[in-house]
């Protein structure tokens, strides 16, 4: 319950903030988009990661207040870059299974899209593979009226849980984030190698767009791009960043 508070408090407080992580297409070599973070600025602890907090925040509920203020945020600042020149932007925003289980999830979407004026188009919401198969029917249901916005939709760290190809037909998805625990061994364990390529080949075969996360080196970069990922996101191009930086790095890729 102490969390609970803290959490709480951090919120009328203002202590979240929302760092942005560029995703690169390397056939352009342009920034086509960006991931948001949440951190927490800690009046003590200092820079607390989301690894410590969402998974209280979603045993409390008060996901549902953080994530709608991350995508409110979000939208925003997207909003704001894309009138300083980029408008082509798009912004890919995590969704918890918690938040999309909520009764007014696309309400809030609609809502938020509606009063903004921010193209549908340019919002991705990240979902997850755990989200996706606790409950199919409802996820398909969701999705489809996510769809009827004109949102993207992803699936994060997709190949780490069990979403069967049966079902990955009927999901209503654009994007598969190839995790970054196979691109990190790519180059050392045979088995990631082909993982990764069989997920890029999927995605291919299904007409989806595919980004690989967690990209650090060179090497990961070619292997990528020889068998087909042109999307890619990971410390090789930049880390999750305050926006203010990532401002300089849009200024840099004009
Ligand atoms: O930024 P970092 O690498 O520390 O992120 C760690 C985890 O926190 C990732 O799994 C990421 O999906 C999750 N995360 C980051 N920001 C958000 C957010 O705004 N909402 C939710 N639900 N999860 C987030
Ligand atoms: O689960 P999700 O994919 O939303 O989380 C993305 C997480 O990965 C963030 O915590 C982000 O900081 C981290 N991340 C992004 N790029 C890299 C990278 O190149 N290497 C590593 N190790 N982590 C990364
Ligand atoms: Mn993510
Ligand atoms: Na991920």
């Amino acid at each position: 319950l102490r969390i609970e508070g803290a959490l709480r408090s951090a919120l009328e407080r203002r202590e979240f903030v929302l760092h942005y992580q560029p995703q690169i297409d390397v056939l352009g070599g342009r920034i086509f988009g960006m991931e948001a973070l949440i951190r927490w600025q800690h009046p003590e602890l200092g820079m607390v990661a989301p690894s410590r907090f969402i998974g209280l925040a979603e045993e409390t509920g008060l996901i549902l207040p953080i994530g709608a203020w991350v995508l409110r945020t979000a939208c925003l600042q997207l909003l704001e870059w894309q009138r300083g020149g980029r408008a082509g932007l798009r912004i890919a925003v995590n969704v918890s299974a918690r938040q999309l289980a909520a009764p007014g999830f696309v309400q809030t979407v609609a809502e938020l899209l509606a009063e903004t004026g921010l193209a549908p188009r340019c919002l991705e919401l990240e979902l997850t593979e755990s989200f996706l198969m606790q409950d199919v029917e409802h996820a398909i249901g969701m999705m489809h009226q996510l769809k009827q916005l004109g949102v993207q939709l992803a699936i994060d760290d997709f190949g780490t849980g069990y979403s069967s190809l049966a079902h990955l037909k009927r999901f209503e998805v654009d994007v598969l984030k190839i995790d970054q625990t196979f691109v990190r061994d790519l180059a050392v364990d045979p088995d990631d190698a082909a993982i990764v390529a069989t997920i890029i080949a999927l995605a291919a075969n299904l007409k989806l767009e595919v980004i690989s996360e967690g990209v650090e080196t060179q090497d990961q970069v070619d292997f990528l791009r020889r068998h087909g990922c042109r999307q890619m996101q990971g410390y090789h191009f930049g880390r999750p960043v305050d926006a203010a930086a990532f401002e300089q790095l849009l200024l840099a890729d004009e």
